[in-house]
């Protein structure tokens, strides 16, 4: 596949002003006539090329120029491209093609689902819907006339306005959308189903009602009342946080099944998987609860970041899609427990971005260059840039960050813009000179901050040497230093914070950011290689409370003593370094128990890393916030592929055997707290997805789960129970999954009784697949190759391929990287397969393989070929071409 580059943008040569669409969706194909206001860019005077537009898979019927049919001398036609060689510097183009929905797998573009009609155009799939100069640098003025079966498909929705409808005869219909907002085509959407309605109203703060519509599946209205909510939460957030109000008169969200990722934001018509909307007690987990919340939240508040403002190219993609995630957080902290969202949020990108970080896959947040952009939705833009903007946030301080949010509108609303300009206006409204900082947005890799430490008592001065470095990635061998924002703290002996004075501190300019001289928690601007920090009036020898919050996506090294680690857990006031510092006790522990095992010895765990255990469970006092959340996140122990990545040649049977030692014998040891927690946390009353309940349950599923490591029958009696009776999806979920991981009658009762009770809700037979695919027994391969030929699996859903197929691959460690390479076999059977239907999902699931080479050389030569069986395939898509050419690469 060819590849494009960053470095070769150029504007294009001619802008579209005005679409006009027709759709006429009939049984077997749609007709799609365009008309395109177009005219030579007047920037790239003089310009005399030709016009080229974008499209996939069209049957062209027609092209008029200015009215007059085209000749076929007169166009070109190839795969992906309608040429014309010569046009006026202003024209009216008009073309007719026709399209199958019903035979695009792909799921982009124009398809059709079970209710009807749905499109998904980011990043280019509006070229599969009609020819386009199909780019977000071009923004045009839509206007949208759908045609269709009036029983079958009742409502007709598009971006915008309704501005008029009516009936055509032979029991059809037709409708025709207006929208105000001149836009990129990734943004275009249209809708064509039968589905239920819920409506509501919100003020805003300016006085405007608007009309808010959830559309589902018929039926399904009970399931989309929290979404809703979710909506009108974050529309007040917006407009509370950042001064953000709704633009538009009406705004929608249309659920469907059939979806390759969570949610679309096209403009004033969201797309949303049914993932993401669908909720009811009964059938959603308190995570999916949260999840709902955050999506609706996300793709909203794209809105202005990503919609009122895009991106100039897909290079920036980071800059709504970071930007959004940013947001996103903020608002999931103040909904919920912000120090639980932050342990969570670090918990992904530790186990999805800074593998890929230090993979074949490795971008920076603002790739150089890429094969095919689909790809390119990644960990890294998404996750990592959204670090990106929490550390300029941290760098400018909170309330110039809104000062640089504001002044990015004014400069670029309705404009299609970089990183660069992003940055430029939080340097502008802060003053903080971010020109350093400006190399995470363009340096891969994940940095490496080496921390040592001297406190001299006949001074009182307490030293800390900062050396940063980071590791090559593709294409990047040597990297130039970072500017990390590292906020830390210093502990006294009492566990009390220490006033921290630096040594340079200039009272009368203190920094921009977080923490001002005498604060508890500093902010230091670490720019150089290595670098030296003196806090003066330091009493004692202090612990060290490194990168607070996690202020920077990078790796710390500091060699803490069991001690000082309990020490942290016990006192920091900082609560994520609290859980941060029981997780690394805890992985000390399983790499240590490796190495103890391959010498044949048994694990040891030290009686401090019991107690503080212990002392969580209990809430005492310095092991708080009492928040049994808290208390759950610090409870569970690090993931397999976490400590996989901390190992230099990776032992999945060791870290796995290990990790479930070590989860047995803290159950042994804690079986009465575990016990008594269990029955401490129990909720009371009618189900409610709240912030507290779902953290006492959180709680009494950890314990629940640790109960069960004992494989004592009354545990796993006690999760059957549970599973029995529960009046809500998270404790039956929860209780399942328990079962699934052990060999006892309890697990298949639990399993059929499942499926039998929720075969008809698809969401629900998601989580069904995904706790077989997870289990840690032995045999479970053969069960999922099983559950590929059963009724309740469609490999044409990415719902199901995810659920089952990605679950296994990504979310069960020791038995995707078995020895024999039968699950690597089993991943690229799949992977050919699904590679003739639906190109973007085969290649989300190859990413499975990126880690290959950090294993031993038996299951190295397995990986290797199944990728090049992959590779061989006859008709490969580019798609999963670069996924794995670049994994052999
Ligand atoms: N723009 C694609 C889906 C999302 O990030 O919101
Ligand atoms: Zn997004």
């Amino acid at each position: 596949p060819k590849t494009v580059y960053l470095k070769d943008y150029t504007p294009p040569p001619f802008i579209v002003e005005a679409i006009d669409l027709d759709i006429d969706l009939r049984d077997d194909h749609a007709r799609v006539r365009s008309r395109l206001a177009i005219r030579r860019n007047p920037n790239m005077r003089p310009s005399t090329g030709p016009l080229v537009l974008d499209g996939d898979e069209l049957a062209l019927e027609s092209v008029k120029l200015n009215g007059r049919p085209l000749a076929q001398d007169e166009y070109r036609l190839d795969a992906q491209r309608l040429i014309i060689p010569q046009t006026p510097d202003a024209l009216a183009l008009e073309t007719v093609v026709r399209i199958h929905p019903h035979q695009n797998t792909q799921l982009m573009g124009l398809y059709a689902s079970k209710d009807g009609f749905f499109t998904q155009c980011e990043p280019e799939g509006f070229r599969r819907i009609t020819f386009f100069i199909d780019r977000p640098d071009v923004m045009a003025r839509y206007t949208t006339t759908i045609h269709a079966d009036k029983a079958r498909y009742p409502y007709l929705l598009s971006n915008g306005n309704l501005i008029a409808q009516g009936d055509e005869g032979s029991g059809r219909h037709w409708a025709r959308w207006e929208d105000p907002f001149p836009k990129p085509s990734y943004l275009f959407a249209m809708v064509a189903a039968k589905l239920d309605r819920l409506e509501d109203t919100f003020i805003t703060r300016s006085g405007k009602r608007a009309r808010l519509q959830i559309y589902v599946e018929p039926g399904k209205l009970d399931q989309a009342g929290f979404a809703m909510q979710a909506l009108k939460k974050a529309m007040k957030w917006d407009e509370d946080v950042f001064g953000l109000e709704l633009d538009l008169d009406q705004y929608m969200i249309v659920a469907v099944g059939d979806f390759n990722m969570g949610a679309m934001e096209n403009k004033g018509l969201n797309i949303f998987n049914t993932k993401y909307v669908l909720a009811r007690p009964d059938i959603a987990t308190d995570l999916d609860f949260q999840h709902i919340d955050r999506v609706v939240a996300h793709e909203y508040f794209h809105n202005w970041t990503g919609n009122r403002v895009t991106c100039r190219d897909w290079f920036q993609l980071s800059l709504k899609e970071g930007l959004t995630v940013f947001r996103e957080q903020e608002f999931g902290a103040d909904m919920y427990s912000r120090p639980v969202q932050r342990i969570c949020e670090v918990r992904h990108l530790r186990a999805t971005q800074f593998p890929e970080d230090a993979g074949p896959m490795a971008h920076p947040v603002r790739p150089q260059s890429y094969m095919e952009i689909s790809n390119f939705y990644t960990a890294t833009v998404y996750e990592k840039g959204a670090e990106v903007v929490r550390m300029i946030h941290t760098l400018i301080g909170k309330e110039n960050f809104r000062k640089g949010m504001d002044l990015y509108f004014r400069r670029h609303d309705g404009q299609a813009v970089t990183c660069d300009d992003f940055v430029q206006a939080m340097q502008d409204a802060s003053g903080v000179d971010l020109t350093q900082f400006k190399r995470w947005y363009d340096q891969a890799g994940t940095p490496v901050l080496d921390v040592s430490d001297h406190y001299d008592p006949t001074t009182q001065r307490y030293t800390l040497t900062v050396k940063q470095s980071c590791p090559p990635t593709p294409g990047q061998p040597e990297k130039l230093p970072f500017h990390i924002p590292l906020a830390l703290g210093l502990l006294d002996r009492d566990g009390q914070d220490i006033p921290l004075w630096l040594e340079g501190d200039d009272a009368a300019h203190p920094p921009a950011g977080d923490g001002a001289p005498g604060s508890t928690t500093r902010v230091l601007s670490v720019t150089q290689p290595e670098q030296t920090f003196t806090f003066l009036r330091v009493p004692a020898k202090p612990v060290p409370s490194l990168l607070r919050g996690f202020s920077a996506p990078v790796h710390v090294r500091y060699p803490y003593s069991d001690q000082a680690l309990a020490h942290l857990m016990a006192h920091d006031s900082d609560p994520f370094n609290r859980w941060e510092a029981g997780q690394r006790m805890a992985t000390d522990l399983i790499l240590k128990g490796i190495a103890e095992l391959k010498a044949g010895r048994d694990l040891v765990v030290p009686e401090s890393f019991v107690g503080a255990m212990a002392r969580l469970l209990k809430g005492d006092e310095g092991y708080g916030p009492r928040d049994p959340a808290f208390a759950a996140e610090a409870l569970s122990l690090p993931d397999e592929n976490f400590i996989a990545e901390q190992m230099e040649v990776v032992d999945p049977d060791a870290i796995h055997a290990v990790r479930t030692r070590l989860a047995r014998i803290l159950a042994e040891h804690l079986r009465d707290e575990f016990s008594h927690a269990y029955r401490a946390h129990a909720v009371p009353g009618p189900y409610s997805p709240d912030a507290a309940s779902a953290g006492k349950r959180a709680l009494r599923n950890r314990c629940l789960a640790y109960l069960a490591e004992t494989q004592d029958p009354q545990a796993l009696r006690l999760a059957f129970v549970q599973f029995e009776t529960a009046d809500n999806m998270t404790d039956a979920m929860a209780a399942l999954s328990i079962l699934t991981h052990f060999d006892c009658p309890e697990r298949e009762q639990a399993l059929e009784a499942f499926y039998a009770r929720w075969k008809d809700e698809p969401l629900v037979v998601d989580k069904w697949l995904r706790v077989q695919a997870t289990s840690r027994l032995p045999d479970t391969l053969e069960k999922v190759k099983r559950l590929t030929e059963h009724p309740a699996f469609s490999i044409k859903n990415p719902n199901k391929v995810y659920s089952l197929i990605g679950a296994f691959s990504t979310g069960n460690h020791v038995r995707f990287h078995a020895a024999d390479g039968a699950g690597y076999q089993f991943l690229a059977d799949q992977v050919i397969i699904l590679d003739k239907l639906n190109p973007q999902v085969a290649a989300r699931l190859a990413r499975a393989f990126d880690r290959w080479r950090k294993f031993d050389g038996g299951r190295q030569a397995h990986a290797r070929a199944a990728l090049e069986r992959i590779r061989d395939t006859a008709g490969l898509s580019k798609d999963v071409a670069e996924i794995v050419t670049k994994a052999l690469g």
